[in-house]
């Protein structure tokens, strides 16, 4: 197994796997909107790293896209669908319908559509990986975290279904849970490129970092085959699962 596709490629943990990927000696497919940002990366990490700019929301250009992938970097081993965003952290009766829609079309239908395009080409070979970035927002509510959350949850229990219809299979499927993670554009795009109130959300914080959930996908890849694991959550030590919680009711 040596040929990965990464979405969300452009920035924070989609760029530090591909970082790591490259240095461990994989050739790696690296998707995302901003084609400058493709470029550049390319221009560090060689010849071993193809730029593909895909808006994974385009159902009918991700199938042409894929279909011009060069030899080189064909068949796919690895799948890390990583693209996704959170959009606002309003109140669900105050919050941006189309936040909720662009949400829903990048974290649960552009991450299934892909899944479905380049599944079958893992059945055929029975050989493949597919790394899913779900988060600890689809385990545990928190407000404003509505349909962000609600899509993360999707995602954990697709992953999981994924795994039960590729039973007797050597295809892997892992969920990757993570908690707050700085150092990446995640806020940034939650507060609709507010920077100084995204900066807020760190403040202070011992945050997990890019390269941590790189870490972990490179510990994922170095598990034998025979070992699936299904999810993964991790938060840094700074954070807990809240404790539920407990209101006077506003009459
Ligand atoms: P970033 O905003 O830094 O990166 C998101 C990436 O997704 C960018 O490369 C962006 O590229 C890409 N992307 C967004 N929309 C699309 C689209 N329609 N088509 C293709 N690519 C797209 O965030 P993070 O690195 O922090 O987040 C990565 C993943 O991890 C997300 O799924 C997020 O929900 C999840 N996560 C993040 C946590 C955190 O605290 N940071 C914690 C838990 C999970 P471009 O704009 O160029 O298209
Ligand atoms: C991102 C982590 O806690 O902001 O998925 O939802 S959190």
């Amino acid at each position: 197994m040596n040929i990965a596709l990464v979405t969300g490629a452009s920035s924070g943990f989609g760029e530090a796997i591909c970082r790591r990927l490259i240095a461990e000696g994989y050739h790696v497919i690296g998707c995302a909107r901003r084609v400058e940002k493709l470029s550049r990366l390319q221009q560090q990490l060689g010849q071993n790293f193809l730029p593909l700019p895909l808006d994974i929301t385009q159902q009918q250009q991700v199938s042409k896209v894929l279909d011009l992938i060069p030899a080189k970097f064909q068949p796919i081993d690895i799948l890390i669908n990583n693209a996704g965003l959170a959009l606002g952290l309003d109140p669900a009766y105050q919050a941006d319908f189309n936040d909720w829609q662009t949400m829903v079309d990048t974290n649960i239908l552009g991450l299934v559509h892909l899944t479905r395009l380049i599944l079958p080409t893992m059945v055929a070979r029975n050989q493949g990986y597919i790394i899913n970035i779900g988060s600890i927002a689809g385990s545990y509510a928190y407000k404003g975290g509505n349909v962000y959350g609600a899509s993360k949850a999707f995602v954990k229990q697709f992953s999981l279904n994924l795994r039960t219809d590729l039973a007797g299979k050597r295809i892997r499927v892992t969920n990757i849970e993570p908690g707050l993670c700085g150092g990446t554009e995640f806020s940034t795009v939650r507060f609709h490129g507010d920077k100084v109130k995204a900066a807020s959300v760190y403040d202070g914080i011992d945050y997990l970092t890019a390269d941590d959930i790189a870490n972990s996908i490179s510990w994922l890849l170095s598990l034998p085959n025979h070992v699936n694991v299904n999810c993964l959550e991790i938060m840094p030590v700074s954070q807990t699962p809240a404790g539920l919680h407990v209101t006077k009711l506003i009459e």
